[in-house]
C-alpha cells in the first residue's frame, strides 16, 4: 500500500465518480460525523453545568479518524477503542443511551457504571470496553484477532489508539505478535500531536509513526486523517486486505484535538496559530462543503439531520438523568469471568 499524500476532498470538480463512493455511503460518513460531533459538544455543556461527574474527553476535530474506518464494518467485526473514540461507537451503532448512561456512571451503562466516562463498550455491538492501561485495548484486540484466524472467520478487528500509546511495550508485542500470523486486524493510530501534554515530536524519533509498521513486516501507511473519504478508502482497503488473510496494516492519521486532553486541562502547552490552522482543516466542515459541491447535501437536508440528532440525544439525556447509580455490590459482579474458555457466543 503506497503512501498517501493526496487529499480526496481536494480534488476539483469532485463527481461521485472521481470520488469513488456512493451517494449513501457519504450521506452515512456524513451523518455519523455529525452525529458525533454533536454529542461530543453537548456532553462538553453537561459536564461544565454540573451534570455528571469526573471528567470528559473530548474528540472534536479528529472524529473523521473513527467515523471513517467503523463506517461499513459488519455487525461481527470488532472495534478495540481507546478513550476518545466516541465516533467509532456511534458508527458501529451502540444505542445513544448507552453511550450517555455511559459518561453519566449510570446503571443502564453496559458496565453498569464501572469504569471511565469515555470508556464506550457494548458486547452486542462487538465493542469491547477500552482498557485504562494506554494500548491494552491493542492488546486485547489483537487477541481477538487471533480467536477469529483460530475460528476461520473472515472477521476484523480495528483497533485504535493515540500516538502516545505507541510508546508502550505492550503495543510492540501486539504488533509483533499480528505480524507473525498475519492476523485480521487493522491498527489506527490518531496522532492528534500530543499525547496529554507531550509532543508527538518528544514521543519517538521517527516523523511518521505508520514506520513502525515495517519492524513488523506490514505495511504502514500515513494520511491526512481529517478527509473523511480518504481515511474510509484507506481503512475499507486494508480491511479487505485483512478479511482475505493477508495481515494486519497500521495506519496513521494525521489529526488534532481541538480542546484539551479532558475538560480538566486548560491545553495551554500549545499555541493558538497552532489551534486556528487546525480548526481550518475541520473534517466536518470539509465533508459539509464536498458534499454541497457534489449537490448530494442541501441547507433544508442538513437542518432535517441536526434536529433529529438533537432529538436522539435530548431523549437519550432524558432517560440517563432519570436512571439510578449502581448499588456497591455492583463493583464485585461481571468482573472475573467463572468459566473458561469463554465460548464467542457467551461473551
Ligand atoms: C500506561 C499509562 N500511562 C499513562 C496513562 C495516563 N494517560 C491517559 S491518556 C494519556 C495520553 C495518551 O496519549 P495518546 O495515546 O496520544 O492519546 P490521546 O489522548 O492523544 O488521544 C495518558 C498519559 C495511562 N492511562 N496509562
Amino acid at each position: 500500500m503506497p503512501a498517501k499524500t493526496k487529499s480526496k476532498t481536494a480534488v476539483s470538480k469532485p463527481t461521485l465518480k472521481n470520488i469513488g463512493l456512493s451517494e449513501e455511503t457519504l450521506m452515512g460518513l456524513y451523518t455519523n460525523l455529525l452525529k458525533t460531533r454533536t454529542l461530543d459538544e453537548r456532553f462538553r455543556k453537561l459536564f461544565r453545568q454540573g451534570r455528571f461527574a469526573g471528567t470528559y474527553f473530548s474528540a472534536v476535530g479528529q472524529e473523521a479518524t473513527t467515523v471513517g474506518p467503523t463506517y461499513g464494518t459488519r455487525e461481527e467485526d470488532i472495534i478495540a477503542p481507546s478513550h476518545r473514540e466516541i465516533g467509532a461507537a456511534v458508527t458501529k451503532g451502540i444505542p445513544l443511551v448507552h453511550i450517555v448512561a455511559q459518561v453519566y456512571a449510570r446503571i443502564n451503562s453496559p458496565d453498569k457504571g464501572k469504569t471511565h466516562p469515555c470508556h464506550y463498550g457494548w458486547r452486542a455491538k462487538g465493542v469491547i470496553s477500552p482498557s485504562s492501561t494506554l494500548a491494552g485495548q491493542t492488546i486485547v484486540g489483537t487477541g481477538c484477532a487471533m480467536g477469529f484466524w483460530i475460528q476461520k472467520k473472515d472477521n476484523v478487528v480495528l483497533a485504535f489508539f493515540g500516538e502516545g500509546a505507541t510508546s508502550r511495550g505492550g503495543w510492540h508485542e501486539a504488533l509483533n505478535f499480528a505480524g507473525i500470523h498475519k492476523l485480521p486486524i487493522v491498527y489506527i493510530c490518531q496522532n492528534n500531536l500530543w499525547a496529554e501534554s507531550v509532543p508527538a515530536t518528544m514521543q519517538a524519533g521517527i516523523k511518521h509513526f505508520a514506520d513502525r509498521a515495517k519492524a513488523y513486516g506490514f505495511p504502514g501507511v500515513t494520511i491526512d486523517g481529517n478527509d473523511i473519504v480518504l481515511v474510509h478508502q484507506t481503512a475499507a482497503e486494508a480491511i479487505a486486505r485483512a478479511r482475505a488473510g493477508e495481515g494486519p496494516t497500521l495506519i496513521e492519521c494525521k489529526t488534532y484535538r481541538w480542546y484539551g486532553h479532558s475538560e480538566i486541562d486548560p491545553a495551554d502547552y500549545r499555541t493558538q496559530d497552532e489551534i486556528d490552522e487546525w480548526r481550518r482543516k475541520d473534517p466536518l466542515d470539509r465533508a459539509d462543503r464536498l458534499l454541497q459541491d457534489l449537490g448530494i447535501l442541501t441547507t433544508e437536508k442538513r437542518e432535517a439531520i441536526v434536529v433529529e440528532v438533537n432529538q436522539e440525544i435530548d431523549a437519550a439525556i432524558d432517560a440517563c438523568e432519570k436512571e439510578k447509580y449502581a448499588e456497591p455490590e455492583e463493583a464485585y459482579i461481571d468482573v472475573y469471568s467463572e468459566q473458561f474458555p469463554v465460548r464467542r457466543d457467551e461473551y
